[in-house]
């Protein structure tokens, strides 16, 4: 059903395709090296091939935003999507209560209740941009485990749930064993029956056949199998982990010297998102393009080439870093990111609106200047772009104070309203790349 033996041309021709020998799904998240693990392989690309199959993956409210280490998941259901299969993403309103221990080195403290609330508000939004919810056959749907875990009693969970859990099976968890020695409470060591029991409820109503989650997530997407096959009969169903993405030189993926990357624009602005991208090491941009991107296999090795052959181009990263600021800031905030990227390299910021500003120069030394008309040299001193008075004269009739973009070189210049761009920031760099930001109160 998922692959189209005909092509309708404009004036109504038909024409058969020659022998469509596409990969099919997990042959390109193979390609991709998008599958860590997966329970009898063979068996899922058979129910894949014969049915639209129906699948979630499960994302915990433990912050007010997504960060791009979810995205490989997220990513990964929009391929099962585009492939004709039906996604649910799954907003843990419950779970995010009670935290997995799942590749956590310690046990988490508890988030109040309403907190988790919002979180799970945000981050029901932030899902719903992968996917498409108006696809004819198969239209992605949003379940939130608070719906059934919410209104479950203690005796109901003891009885119908936790009996089908052998200690001695919890205890050979990852996630337990891993902290036997460190601790972990009765709380976190019960998430595994939590997750499993969505599984199973998920299985039962919506005929949901597999769990999709990162390699962490192993340990709780195959208990789920267990207690499904368990409670119901003749069940099959199926589980996938994509990697941990890892970087070449070793470092933690996902991280800047800000912390994580976020999928929210308002923690991390689309012109940082973008730049995040573009800094790639070359030994993992074409990883990342089959991770992240929805190119082709001709377009990546492509771009494979052109990394071989000019690599000093970058035409890799950039490609990478144009897909995914499109992909989870839109169109509009890629041309933004380019701008103001393209500004600030040649240093021509002339061009940037306040807005822009604020993005690009977020990370630079700013001042803080209430006050109408200052001279420069004032100016210069008072925020300590340099250290004494003769100093900025100096730096200025050598040409070395640059005032949004243009060279200054009259020691008498007086900044003033002309100087603010919108009313709300002045850029002074000082020598070739060393900016600062003069923000008006
Ligand atoms: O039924 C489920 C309920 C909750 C979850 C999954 C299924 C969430 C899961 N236990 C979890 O903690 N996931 C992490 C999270 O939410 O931040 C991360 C995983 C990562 C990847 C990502 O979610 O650590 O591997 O799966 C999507």
């Amino acid at each position: 059903m998922l692959t189209r033996p005909f092509v309708l041309l404009g004036a109504g021709f038909l024409f058969l395709q020659k022998e469509v020998k596409e990969m099919d799904l997990l042959q390109d998240l193979q390609w991709r090296g998008l599958i860590n693990q997966v329970t009898d392989e063979e068996g899922l690309r058979k129910l894949l091939s014969e049915e639209k199959v129906t699948l979630y993956s499960g994302f915990d409210p433990t912050a007010d935003s997504l960060h791009i280490g979810h995205l490989l998941p997220i990513l990964t259901l929009r391929r099962f999507q585009l492939a004709g299969h039906q996604p649910i993403a799954l907003v843990g309103g419950a779970t995010g209560l009670i935290g997995d221990p799942s590749g956590k080195k310690s046990e988490r403290t508890l988030n109040a209740k309403e907190v988790v609330v919002q979180w799970s508000e945000r981050i029901k939004e932030q899902l719903s941009r992968f996917l498409d919810f108006e696809a004819a056959d198969n239209p992605a749907k949003i379940a939130n485990n608070y719906d059934w875990i919410g209104s479950l009693d203690v005796i109901s969970f003891l009885r119908d749930v936790g009996k089908h859990f052998g200690i001695n099976y919890m205890l050979a968890k990852e996630s337990v064993q891993s902290r036997i020695e460190t601790g972990i409470s009765f709380t976190e060591f019960s998430y595994m029956i939590l997750q499993s029991l969505d599984f199973l409820k998920l299985y039962q109503n919506e005929n949901c056949r597999l769990q999709i989650g990162g390699s962490d997530q192993w340990g709780n997407i195959t208990a789920g199998l267990e207690l499904i096959r368990k409670t119901e009969e003749e069940a099959k169903a199926f589980g996938l982990t994509v990697p941990l993405v890892t970087k070449a030189d070793g470092t933690k993926f996902g991280k800047t010297e800000g912390g994580a990357v976020w999928l929210d624009k308002e923690k991390t602005s689309p012109y940082e998102f973008y730049q995040f991208w573009i800094n790639t090491d070359d030994r993992d941009v074409i990883k990342y393009l089959k991770y992240f991107t929805f190119l082709s296999k001709e377009e990546i090795e492509q771009l494979e080439k052109e990394l071989q052959e000019a690599p000093e181009k970058r035409a890799a990263q950039k490609a990478l870093a144009e897909e995914m600021t499109k992909l989870v800031h839109g169109e509009e905030a890629l041309k933004q990111a380019i701008k103001i990227s393209e500004a600030l390299f040649s240093g021509s910021i002339s061009t940037l609106t306040a807005d822009e500003i604020e993005q690009g120069f977020k990370d630079v030394p700013s001042f803080e200047y209430e006050g109408e008309e200052v001279a420069l040299v004032e100016l210069l001193v008072a925020s300590k772009i340099v250290p004494s008075k003769r100093q900025a004269r100096e730096d200025v009739t050598n040409g070395a104070i640059y005032v949004n973009g243009e060279r200054v070189q009259d020691v008498n210049k007086v900044l003033t309203k002309e100087d603010r761009i919108e009313g709300r920031f002045t850029v002074i760099r000082r020598g070739k790349k060393k900016y600062y930001l003069i923000r008006y109160k």
